[in-house]
């Protein structure tokens, strides 16, 4: 994986630490406020507000690295099934103004009926307004164990393809 401190994610700064794979246009990231176990995130490295603005090469990218990392997932967390998901636009929920797709590990009874999960995202939306929404945050070290966690099954098998 290539190196850098910090990455630009929309509004904030990513530690390095908190990144767990470097594609040459995508990084895919763990979520500081998870709605389930295991909920990651995956952008361009570029900062883009809107997918449409993305390019064909960077949209390619963020789709292959989305899938390795669901792959990978899927066997880490033995779960069977994902959900992902974009919110592109202001109104369609985005707070962060930066292309992210959401890859929610999911297991059967998870939630009380299959499609909760949205309400849950779109709770987790509101909390981010909240006075001190900091106080839900993960911290930097919780972060960065998990991601050098999912780093070690990206570095063995697919970083070289990738990158
Ligand atoms: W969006 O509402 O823009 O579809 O989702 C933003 C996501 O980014 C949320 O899941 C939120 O927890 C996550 N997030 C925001 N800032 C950071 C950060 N600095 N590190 C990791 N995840 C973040």
């Amino acid at each position: 994986m290539s190196s850098a401190s910090c990455y630009t994610f929309g509004q904030y700064v990513l530690k390095a630490s908190q990144v767990f794979i470097r594609s040459r246009l995508s990084i895919a990231f763990v979520n500081r406020k998870p709605v389930v176990p295991g909920h990651v995130l995956v952008s361009p490295i570029r900062v883009v507000h809107r997918f449409r603005d993305m390019t064909i090469e960077e949209v390619s990218d963020l789709f292959l690295v989305s899938q390795l990392v669901s792959m990978e997932i899927q066997t880490h967390h033995l779960c069977p099934s994902f959900t992902l998901s974009m919110q592109d636009g202001k109104e369609a929920g985005q707070t962060v103004h930066h292309v992210h797709v959401h890859i929610l590990p999911r297991k059967a009874g998870d939630f009380q009926n299959n499609d909760d999960i949205y309400t849950e995202i779109e709770k987790h939306n509101d909390s981010l307004h909240l006075d001190n929404p900091g106080d839900q945050w993960r911290s930097d070290e919780e972060m960065a164990e998990e991601a050098s966690i999912l780093r070690k099954l990206f570095d063995k098998k697919y970083t070289q393809n990738i990158e």
